[in-house]
């Protein structure tokens, strides 16, 4: 999965995209080797224990495994993750982040990075927004003593983003219109469904995407009748159902430690709106590094390590840090990334094994790796995601917590544990 970090200049998409994909130390390696400066690998909680969990009190209650003890460095975790890491059953995930610089007025018509920033977005699954919830920066990214009315500034900066990508998608509709609504005179209603997916499958469009937006569309006009007699007006409002599909769009109310109220409840959005304070990430995941503090991403607390290694004023700074924390029960950062990819996309983990008892790879690891895949997936579409050959010669799957048998199109649900058998 991919998530887009997208807004005007200065409200702090950078900061937010330094926090999130600064990994600790110990995560274990990533192939980050041919994606682009812009993208990084951000770590995530699994919503539920990792199963090794389970495994241990099998483990334990067979008398193979003594209990774990207080000063175990894992705290309990007896997976070995390809990637990502395990500490007290915290499975960590990874997904893709994009910071996407150079969202100007017009970029739909060309204007500054234009067509590169637009398809920059489209190569993404979801935005998220980032917004100046302090109001330290006026609509073009100027940084600005404070603005007056935060609340409609906020208004101003989500519409705007929203515009900007319903007339690029108004652009791709209209340009194969005269086309494309012929086709509706001779094939009825699967002639418009058919068009918007072609026109549309370079912007990752599938047909369920269309089709949800041809029902939010009927739900708004009524019906689909005639559509070469639309007005401008119709087609752009198809082309507004078209971007809602395509592009769902969260916010991060950024900035969030030096707001005054709340002023991120007068946003008008259909996606998640959440409260973050990037700059307080990034700083609490460097002390982490530096070993000052101990933090875990997420966490509404971090301790310091050593508090005679600081000096009064580093001191001040970590304990007024620890106050705004607290109160804001965390920085918002993992868990706006998580609620996206989790709830709003709609995604959950499971975890291929080769040995269904032992839950272990071909080579003896224990659960060496963690799938981010869509809630539900198909026993055999999760074997081609593991690999080709495990797809095209599936045989049959076995479920690893049930040891039942399962077939081709038996539908997965989070935290499963999953052997599949294909013909080699
Ligand atoms: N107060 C505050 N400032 C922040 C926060 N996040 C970022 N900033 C500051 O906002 C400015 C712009 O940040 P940057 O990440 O470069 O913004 P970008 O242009 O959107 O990539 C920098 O001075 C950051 O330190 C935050 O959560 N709170
Ligand atoms: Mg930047």
């Amino acid at each position: 999965m991919r998530i887009g970090l997208v807004g005007k200049p200065n409200v702090g998409k950078s900061t937010y995209f330094s926090a999130a994909t600064l990994a600790k130390v110990d995560i274990a390696n990533y192939p980050f080797c041919t994606i682009d400066p812009n993208v990084g690998v951000a770590f995530l909680a699994a919503p539920q224990s990792c199963p090794c969990k389970d495994l241990r009190d099998r483990l334990e209650a067979d008398g193979r495994l003594e209990p774990v003890s207080d000063d175990d460095p894992r705290q309990g975790s007896i997976c070995e993750p390809r990637t990502g890491s395990c500490v007290g059953h915290k499975r960590l995930v990874p997904t893709f982040l994009v910071d996407v610089a150079g969202l100007v007025p017009g970029a739909s018509e060309g204007r500054g990075r234009g067509n590169a920033f637009l398809s920059d977005l489209a190569n993404c699954d979801a935005l998220i927004q980032v917004v100046d919830a302090a109001g330290l920066t006026d609509i073009e990214g100027n940084p600005i003593a404070a603005v007056e009315d935060v609340e409609s500034s906020l208004k101003e900066e989500t519409s705007f983003l929203t515009e900007e990508l319903d007339s690029w998608i108004h652009g791709i509709l209209d340009d194969g219109w005269s086309r494309g609504s012929r086709r509706v005179q001779a094939e009825g209603e699967k002639g418009l469904s058919t068009f918007l997916h072609e026109r549309f499958t370079g912007l990752g469009a599938n047909l369920s995407h269309v089709l949800q937006a041809l029902d939010g569309f009927r739900n708004q006009w009524g019906g689909l009748e005639t559509p070469w007699m639309w007005p401008e007006e119709k087609v752009r409002s198809l082309a507004f159902h078209m971007r809602k599909q395509l592009f769902p769009i969260h916010i991060a109310a950024n900035k969030a430690d030096s707001s005054k109220g709340t002023p991120w409840d007068a946003i008008e959005s259909n996606g998640i709106i959440q409260p973050t304070m990037a700059d307080m990430e990034l700083a609490l995941r460097r002390a982490d590094s530096g070993g000052m503090i101990s933090y875990n991403p997420g966490d509404d607390t971090f301790t310091i390590v050593d508090e005679s290694k600081l000096n009064p004023a580093q001191i001040n700074a970590l304990s007024s840090m620890k106050e705004k924390l607290s109160t804001a029960k965390g920085t918002g950062v993992s868990l706006l990334l998580s609620r996206v990819l989790f709830d709003a996309l709609n995604h959950v983990v499971v975890y291929p094994v080769a040995d269904e008892n032992a839950w272990k790879d071909g080579d003896g690891r224990i659960l060496p790796d963690a799938f981010v895949v869509p809630d539900g997936i198909e026993t055999k579409a999760l074997a081609y995601k593991v690999h080709s050959d495990l797809g095209d010669g599936f045989i049959k799957a076995v479920d690893g917590r049930t040891r039942r048998i399962v077939g081709a199109d038996h539908e997965c649900s989070d935290n499963d544990v999953i052997k599949i058998h294909a013909k080699s």
